[in-house]
């Protein structure tokens, strides 16, 4: 693993820290406004003084804190999509990947930060009582002590499912300023939260508690977007139900799944669901930039 010399300053300084993706870059957003997306992102943890800390798998090492280049690379094709599982054999093949929220959370911890965001976890998927396809980011948050803001789950996925998957494995979930747990382009969906919080200083509470305890698990943090800047539910409806049918159809699987599904509602909306998705990970990052900020100075 190699922590650039930016982000190894401030883990030793106690200076905040915010993790970054990299499979949403990779496989999450089309070309080129992913690249820009990338260098935005780290930009808006900059503007809030953090350091920004992207995580990816570059010609064999796990990277925490990318350069220019490795970003540029990041970005461009040929990109393997990297969960847990995948790290250890794309190092030892001198691959380059692009770690998912689970792989990044894997990295993120080696490297002693805590606070991560993201745009939306995966989860369960519809049909994954024959399917079994559950992403591993639960699983990964259930044994890493890292915090993720993110926008709730995919609406793609079955959310309430997901939910049930997170208390079983008790992955803590806290709703930001909000009761309802959000669905990534929506801003709530039908699914009430057990604990709400109103400010960064209360989720760095809660995280020294963890530690203190060596909980050994992450924390949720649902982030829901503003009602005025959610997409149109309406339109959202149509075309998720769309590209769900027409993954069925295509006979796409496993970790193809959720890219051939952004992918696809990304072109049948006509880029309004890119808009959505880029201003909501700006938003996940503002509120745990200010988050990693209070639990840095805990
Ligand atoms: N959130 C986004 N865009 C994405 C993802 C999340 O806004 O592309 C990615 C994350 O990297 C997440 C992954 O970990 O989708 C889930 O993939 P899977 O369902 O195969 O576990
Ligand atoms: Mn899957």
């Amino acid at each position: 693993m190699h922590i650039a010399p930016e982000v190894r300053a401030a883990r030793d300084a106690g200076t905040p820290i915010v993790a970054l993706e990299s499979t949403i870059i990779s496989h999450g957003l089309p070309r080129p406004r992913n690249l820009e997306a990338a260098r935005e992102f780290e930009q808006i943890v900059r503007d809030a003084g953090a350091v920004p800390a992207t995580i990816a798998i570059v010609d064999g090492v796990a990277r925490v804190g990318l350069d220019a280049d490795a970003l540029a690379r990041i970005a461009g094709e040929g990109v393997a999509k990297a969960s847990v599982r995948d790290i250890p054999i794309l190092c030892a093949r001198g691959g380059t990947g692009a770690t998912t929220v689970a792989g990044t959370v894997a990295i993120a911890a080696r490297a002693g930060i805590r606070v991560f965001a993201t745009g939306g976890l995966g989860g369960v998927h519809h049909g994954a009582s024959t399917s079994f396809d559950e992403s591993a980011d639960i699983a990964a948050l259930s044994s890493h002590p890292v915090a993720v803001v993110c926008a709730g789950v995919k609406s793609v996925l079955d959310v309430g499912a997901t939910l049930e998957r997170m208390e079983t494995l008790s992955v803590p979930v806290v709703g930001w300023r909000t009761g309802r747990f959000p669905m990534f382009w929506l801003s709530s969906s039908e699914h009430d939260l057990d604990w709400r919080v109103e400010s960064a200083d209360e989720v760095a509470a809660i995280l020294r508690e963890q530690d203190a305890a060596r909980a050994g698990a992450g924390l949720v943090v649902a982030n829901p977007l503003p009602e005025d800047l959610q997409w149109d539910p309406a339109e959202h409806d149509a075309v998720v139900a769309q590209a769900r049918a027409e993954a069925e159809r295509d006979g796409i699987h496993g970790k193809a799944v959720t890219p051939y599904l952004l992918g696809r509602i990304v072109e049948l909306s006509s880029g309004r669901s890119l808009e959505v998705n880029l201003d909501l990970v700006r938003s996940n990052i503002r509120v745990a930039a200010a988050i990693a900020t209070a639990y840095a100075a805990a």
